[in-house]
């Protein structure tokens, strides 16, 4: 069995963060691992987040767990101080495939981290992945673009980012651009290739980004090529964006068993 690992935040509510690792590694049919960086929790009254970093030791004795033993590819996710970006750069062993998914920030709250945690991850972290799958915010943030509205520029963005030393940049176009149709933008160092799709008319898509580079991670751990296994995921978060529930009184969030209708799993029938 393909074993894969995230080092994350965890979503309190279960829809993004390591919990969508999880849960998206366990749908790809690979073993998931976990080291915990911070944890955001919801506050029921407004529906704020509010981030709760771990100590940094704690950190590093669950980075040195899951590395006892063979990882056939490492996710990234919420890396929430300067320590621990330094600490994943400098403890995680050469020649894992590495996917890095930038998080800045979550859906209408405030950035999880800031200009210096940023300039870590453009500097320590990004250069040693092979792929990097930021928003399109999150782009715009890592190549110093800015706002990105259009095709042309996810492109200058890609190739801005690739120039900080990762192979494969994949650029989520999501909800954010001004059209109907979206697109996934993937640039090699080379060249361009574009997935273009609809965008899916819900407000509850919560975990739909940390999902998607999840199942990137997984495909790739199971051998699939970059490109395909862009394929596969764009596919298994349209179905989970799909199926998104309203989770609290203020998200929704993807399900994350849709592609596999994991919800039909041992239904209960009384039937003799
Ligand atoms: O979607 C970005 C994200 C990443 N990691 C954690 C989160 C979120 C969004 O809420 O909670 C832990």
């Amino acid at each position: 069995m393909k074993k894969v690992a995230t080092i994350a935040g965890s979503d309190a509510t279960g829809g993004g963060g390591l919990e969508a690792d999880l849960k998206t590694f366990q749908e790809f049919g690979t073993f998931g691992f976990t080291a915990i960086t911070s944890i955001v929790n919801l506050d029921p009254n407004n529906g704020s987040h509010h981030l709760r970093i771990l100590p940094l030791e704690i950190l590093q004795e669950q980075l040195v767990s899951i590395f006892a033993g063979t990882i056939d590819a490492l996710k990234t996710g919420l890396l929430p101080s300067q320590e621990m970006i330094e600490l994943v750069s400098t403890l995680i062993p050469k020649g894992i495939p590495l996917i890095v998914d930038p998080v800045i920030g979550g859906k209408g709250t405030q950035d999880f981290i800031k200009s210096n945690q940023v300039r870590d991850l453009r500097e320590k972290l990004i250069p040693r992945a092979m792929i990097v799958t930021p928003n399109l915010r999150e782009a715009g943030i890592l190549s110093e673009l800015g706002e990105l509205t259009s095709k042309k520029q996810m492109q200058e963005a890609a190739k801005k980012i690739a120039l900080l030393g990762v192979k494969h940049v994949v650029i989520k176009g999501g909800a954010r651009l001004d059209t109907k149709e979206t697109l996934d933008l993937h640039y090699d160092g080379k060249s361009f290739q574009s997935y273009p799709h609809p965008v899916i008319d819900t407000p509850y898509n919560h975990g739909a980004g940390c999902t998607f580079a999840a199942a990137i991670t997984a495909a790739v751990a199971k051998n699939y090529p970059v490109e395909q296994a862009i394929k596969l995921a764009i596919d298994f978060v349209q179905a989970a964006i799909s199926m998104g529930e309203q989770i609290n009184p203020y998200v929704g969030h993807v399900w994350h068993g849709a592609y596999t209708h994991g919800e039909k799993r041992l239904e209960y029938s009384d039937e003799k």
